[in-house]
């Protein structure tokens, strides 16, 4: 255990790790001292057996505004993210601009509030997006609008980003409410086998590496891997006598 600076880290749920970006005053701006933080609370509880999901918020003004322009040096520190077996939830007020509209990308399932703002301004800064925006937001939300936000900066409301099919859907209107619907999805997500949970992960995210063929080929091999687990039989047992699953995670 280790105390944070720039993050705040929580358990809402025993089973829920909630990290929540602080650096209010700059908009949540991604320091390179934010992101160690943020990796290195995020890996630990990808390692740790009692965390199921993960959820990774910002305040009510801001998600994130961007990595930090005004320091904007070694940005090595954005791959790790992607290396976690567990799902993280972006749950999203305000703006999410830049290197945080990279950010909510790079999490596994984005809910915001009315308020999100979403937006790729490097353009305005006579740069280009340098943490997968342009890359991610193609499988998102397709050429044409990728094009629209990376050629003119535009932010779009989260009404439009969720027509656009690019957040999972928008979240009440009350303070807070956002986090805890995304709080109360991790925890769902968290009395699942763990097993299953990290193997749907695995396989929906290499659809993005794979061809067709490939990922139905990799589909196929890991479902008939989770035939050998003892989740796979207690959840098939609890379905046949009526009963809820007891998963050990093994
Ligand atoms: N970096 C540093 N400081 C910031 C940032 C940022 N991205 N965003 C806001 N701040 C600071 C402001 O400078 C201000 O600080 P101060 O009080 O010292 O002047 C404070 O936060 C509050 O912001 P504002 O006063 O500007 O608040 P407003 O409500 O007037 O405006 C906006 C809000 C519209 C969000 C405005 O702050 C803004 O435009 N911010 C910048 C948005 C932006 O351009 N983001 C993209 C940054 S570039 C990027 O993210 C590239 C990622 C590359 C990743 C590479 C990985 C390898």
């Amino acid at each position: 255990e280790r105390s944070y600076e720039y993050i705040v880290v929580s358990r809402p749920e025993p089973s829920v790790l909630l990290v929540t970006l602080n650096r209010p005053k700059f908009l949540n701006a991604l320091s390179s001292p934010l992101f160690k933080e943020l990796n290195h609370a995020l890996e630990a509880a990808d390692k740790d057996d009692s965390v199921g999901a993960m959820v990774l918020t910002g305040s009510e003004r801001a998600f994130a505004a961007g990595a930090d322009i005004k320091e904007m040096k070694d940005k090595t520190y954005w791959g790790q993210i992607n290396n976690l077996r567990k799902p993280l939830i972006a749950a999203v007020s305000g703006y999410a601009l830049g290197g945080g509209c990279e950010l909510a990308l790079m999490c596994d399932i984005i809910l915001a509030s009315p308020t999100a703002k979403f937006g790729q301004p490097e353009i305005n800064l006579g740069v280009i997006p340098g943490g997968g925006g342009s890359q991610r937001l193609i499988h998102a939300i397709g050429k044409s609008r990728t094009m629209e936000l990376v050629l003119t900066g535009r932010n779009i409301s989260a009404q439009e980003a969720a027509q656009w099919g690019m957040i999972s859907r928008i979240v009440g209107e009350g303070e807070g409410e956002v986090v805890k619907e995304a709080v109360k999805m991790a925890k769902e997500i968290a009395s699942k086998s763990q097993l299953a949970v990290q193997a749907g992960k695995e396989v929906v995210n290499a659809a993005y590496e794979m061809t067709l063929a490939e990922g139905l080929r990799f589909e196929r091999r890991i479902f008939h891997g989770l035939f050998a687990t003892n989740d796979q039989k207690e959840g098939m047992a609890a379905f046949a006598e009526k009963r809820n699953a007891n998963f050990t995670h093994t």
